[in-house]
């Protein structure tokens, strides 16, 4: 239950020093819990730091501003190496967004769609109450100070009609991580205090509500990566002062001890930078795991680094730098073996690796990082390609579409990630067209209107829209008398594939007359009309991809990924189109569980449409 956590101490922590106590540099132990001596521990740190970077990154801190844009390791993309990409139609359309909620309850600072369409959000038990009671005579949970806190922390939101049902989260989940587990529910780990070692579940039933299991991960898990594994199970990599990764252990069976991981101890720095690690299971089973600037091929059941990866310059990435990152569509092709697959992985934006300490310090917001990194990991010698986006950000989300394509929105263009150390909000979506050349390839999009900066999330729709919410710069929730009071609208974006002109072309897959389950390597009918098209569609029209949908929180989305399934065969009768699939051939591909299916017809998706594979 909730450690003993004076209210008036509490207070002052989180008036005084907001930034110390949320993102700075201290383990913070709740026995014996000093906040005067974080705070005059603070001052003295940045006093005896000021003025450069020691250690590991400090070698790499001038950035590549210097360089030229060779060894920068700038390029053009060149046409011919970019895997030819079905026909799509142009569209003009930016865009659109709709405000369709003015309350959540809690502000989405995590955020999950779950099998039944809702999507889950929860926020910290420590900001004080949310906007969202307890039905009355419900049981309150204890807050930290042992008094009844009858508002929720967590809630179930409807993405058709917003309505909320408030969840009872026990321990902490402040900057946690979590994953969608294979049965459709949803596995969250860490947080702080004593969420640090949890473990929870929540089903995806109209009633279900929160098992919570603390103290049973061998190490604390604030601001750690969860990512699934080929046989479902979990693996959650680093954290603060979590120099190590675990597996996690099944139901009720604690951990022990974590396990030691070098890299994750190698890449911190003073500004720490290598938080919510970037980790992608790759085609051959192993882990692509990237912290600060630094990656490495990890096989995560042999515990061994098979090999290091070339450094990306430019800047940090991770927490509190927060940059962003996706695994590349997997395209199977005629693919029948997994390890053929080529993976190529992005890293997009973040900050210098200073950015979070002067903003703490100097409140001086420098400029976030506008470049992109790409690496095809499953090369035996890769590089990274280097490209600007339109504009920067630190932040921001990344989201892969159902077409394939990738959205950047959200964050900021100046400053770093914790409260109050960013300006200039990135209002900007960028649409990135990874197979294009020239101006296709990143397109702005329709600006929003309202800041999301730190703690704000997104996540793709079945419908294609993307669901929008959160931001919170500030300690507690402040709706006034701050910068940027903290966010509780929910908006969705609309994509430019769901340009109104482009509507009639729209598949819609026949649920009733198509498989919803997946074996591995079999085949996998799916049967759809597009528009008023009754005729033989072309092969180079049609993709039918699988998206496994992500757990969003800190600009990165844990888990995500999008296959491309081969077509071996396509056919139409009586104006229905019949694709013959091949579902992916293993767990390193698809790792098992819940995915939402699309077709996509000259990049216009149908609504997805839930398969579980196995
Ligand atoms: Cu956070």
């Amino acid at each position: 239950m909730a450690a003993p956590f004076p209210r008036a101490l509490l207070f002052l922590i989180l008036v005084l020093a907001p930034g110390y106590s949320h993102a700075g540099f201290f383990s913070v132990e709740i026995e014996g819990f000093n906040p005067e001596k974080l705070i005059s521990d603070a001052k003295k740190f940045f006093d005896a730091n000021d003025g450069g970077l020691k250690g590991e990154a400090g070698k790499y801190a001038d950035d590549v501003d210097s360089l030229s844009g060779e060894e920068a390791g700038f390029v053009d993309v060149d046409p011919a190496n970019l895997p030819k990409d079905k026909d799509e139609f142009d569209t003009k359309y930016a865009g659109k967004w709709e405000l369709v909620s003015q309350n959540s309850g809690v502000s989405a600072m995590h955020m999950q769609l779950m099998p039944n369409n809702k999507a889950l959000i929860f926020d910290s038990t420590v900001f004080g109450p949310s906007l969202i009671n307890f039905p009355k005579g419900d049981v309150c949970p204890l807050d930290p100070t042992k008094k009844p806190d009858c508002t929720a922390h967590a809630v179930i939101y409807d993405t058709e009609n917003a309505a909320l049902r408030p969840l009872h989260i026990v321990t902490n989940p402040w900057c946690s991580s979590g994953n969608l587990a294979a049965d459709g529910s949803v596995l969250s780990t860490g947080g702080f205090e004593d969420g640090a070692k949890s473990i929870r579940t929540l089903g995806p039933c109209d009633t279900c509500d929160w098992q919570d299991t603390p103290n049973v991960l061998g190490d604390p898990r604030w601001y750690a990566t969860q990512v699934t594994l080929e046989d479902g199970s979990f693996i959650v990599v680093g954290g603060r002062k979590a120099y190590s990764y675990e597996l996690v252990p099944p139901t009720g069976k604690p951990n022990g001890q974590a396990i030691y991981f070098p890299f994750i101890d190698e890449t911190t720095d003073l500004d720490e930078n290598n938080l919510y690690p970037f980790v992608h299971l790759l085609p051959d089973g192993n882990l692509f795991v990237f912290a600060n600037s630094r990656s490495i091929l990890f096989d995560p059941k042999g515990n061994k680094v098979i090999k290091e990866f070339p450094r990306l310059l430019g800047g940090s990435r991770n927490y509190p730098a927060s940059g962003m990152s996706a695994l590349l569509p997997l395209r199977l092709d005629d693919k029948t073996n997994s390890k053929d697959v080529q993976a190529q992985v992005i890293i997009c934006g973040g900050a210098r690796p200073k950015a979070f300490r002067l903003a703490e310090k100097n409140k001086t917001y420098v400029p976030a990082l506008q470049d992109c990194g790409r690496l095809v990991v499953s090369d035996p010698n890769p590089a990274w390609m280097r490209e600007n986006m339109p504009s920067r950000r630190v932040m921001g989300d990344m989201l892969i579409l159902p077409t394939g394509d990738l959205l950047m929105l959200n964050g900021a263009k100046k400053g770093a990630s914790a409260w109050g150390n960013a300006k200039e909000p990135n209002y900007k979506p960028v649409l990135f067209r990874p197979n294009k050349v020239g101006k296709d390839r990143f397109k702005e999009l329709k600006a929003a209107t309202i800041p999301r900066m730190y703690h704000s999330t997104s996540i793709v729709l079945p419908d294609g829209k993307i669901l929008v919410g959160g931001s919170n710069t500030n300690s507690r929730y402040f709706f006034k008398g701050v910068e940027f009071p903290t966010e509780m609208r929910m908006e969705k974006f609309s994509p430019p594939y769901l340009a109104p002109a482009l509507q009639k072309y729209r598949p819609q897959i026949l649920v009733d007359v198509s498989d919803n389950t997946m074996t591995y390597g079999n085949d996998f009918h799916i049967r759809f009309l597009v528009g008023y098209i009754r005729k033989e569609v072309r092969m180079q029209d049609i993709k039918v991809t699988m998206y496994a949908p992500p757990f969003t929180t800190h600009g990165y989305s844990m888990n995500q990924r999008l296959i491309q399934l081969g077509i071996p065969e396509l056919s139409v009768e009586g104006g229905v189109h019949h694709a013959l699939t091949r579902a992916p051939p293993s767990g390193r591909i698809a790792p098992p569980g819940y995915y939402l299916v699309f077709v996509v017809y000259r990049g216009v998706p149908s609504i997805g449409t839930w398969v579980r594979i196995q």
